[in-house]
């Protein structure tokens, strides 16, 4: 059994093997103070480890924030040594996110700034509410995103846009989100239920070749991106779930997959 008692964090678990995971600090907007920091790091250990788990769904408690950055409080007692290595610990634990091979979606339920917005972004998907409100403000706190930000801001948008959005410090509305390419799709409702519905249609498909296009598309724009690209579809070949996609096509019927 999964632990679910962590003190910042929400975890449920539905029939279909889709987690929930809730940041719980409402009245703090839902702030990545070092706890939930450390509690996300546990929370993805262990879904690593529990094979009913099929797809998770980040969000934040409250209908305020999904998070509204790291905690300031904490980051005001940085210096040079220690604000290094918060840094790295946090980039460290989204690249653990981005990672993941099942899909992960941030539902991004309101304010998602600084390393709330990095959080989103360490996911493979995002799905935002029309009240969402993203963006990078650290410069308006004398310093720079520090959990990725910088890197998979750019991957998103693009040089100029990310630089924009960073340099002003700016908040970005959800509709413009959808229109740079920060995030998948906007809902008028609760975008958990919106990711669960994505999620459905995904969970379809064969679930090692799910893994193998994270894995694949996580090594876009590297040295060895179409290298990878080409050994994890070989891979895939020798894959019962391979099969039965081809065979259920001939046949005229839907597939069945097994996973393996
Ligand atoms: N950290 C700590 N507390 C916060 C944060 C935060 N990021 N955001 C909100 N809170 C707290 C407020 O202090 C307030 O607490 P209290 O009631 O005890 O005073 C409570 O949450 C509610 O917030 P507000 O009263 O401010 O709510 P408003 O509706 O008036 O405003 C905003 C909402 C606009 C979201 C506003 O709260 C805000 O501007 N928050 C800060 C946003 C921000 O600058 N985020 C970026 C932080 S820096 C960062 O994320 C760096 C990441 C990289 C770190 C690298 C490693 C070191």
């Amino acid at each position: 059994m999964i632990k679910q008692d962590f003190e910042t964090l929400l975890l449920a678990i539905d029939d279909d093997g889709i987690c929930t995971l809730t940041i719980n600090r409402p009245e703090k907007l839902n702030a990545l103070n070092n706890l939930v920091l450390e509690e996300l790091d546990e929370a993805f250990d262990a879904i690593n480890e529990e094979y009913k788990i099929r797809a998770v769904v980040i969000t934040g408690a409250g209908e305020k924030a999904f998070v509204a950055g790291a905690d300031i409080k904490e980051l005001s007692t940085l210096d040079p040594a220690s604000g290094e290595k918060v840094s790295k610990k946090g980039q460290d634990i989204f690249q653990k996110i981005e990672d993941m091979t099942i899909p992960v979606i941030a539902a991004v339920n309101g304010y998602a700034l600084g390393g709330g917005c990095e959080l989103a972004l360490g996911c493979h998907l995002r799905i935002a509410s029309t009240n969402a409100a993203m963006g990078l403000p650290e410069v308006s706190l004398g310093l720079i995103p520090g959990y990725g930000g910088t890197q998979r801001l750019t991957q998103a948008v693009g040089k100029a846009k990310a630089l924009e959005c960073i340099m002003t410090g700016r908040q970005i509305k959800a509709d413009e989100a959808f229109e740079i390419g920060l995030v998948n799709q906007v809902v008028d409702g609760n975008p958990v239920e919106e990711a669960k519905a994505m999620l459905q249609k995904i969970l379809k498909q064969g679930p090692v070749a799910i893994k193998n296009a994270i894995l694949a598309v996580n090594e876009a724009g590297t040295e060895d991106g179409f290298e990878t690209e080409a050994k994890l579809f070989g891979e895939l070949c020798g894959t019962a779930d391979f099969k039965e996609g081809t065979t259920a096509f001939l046949e005229k019927r839907k597939p069945n997959f097994s996973g393996k």
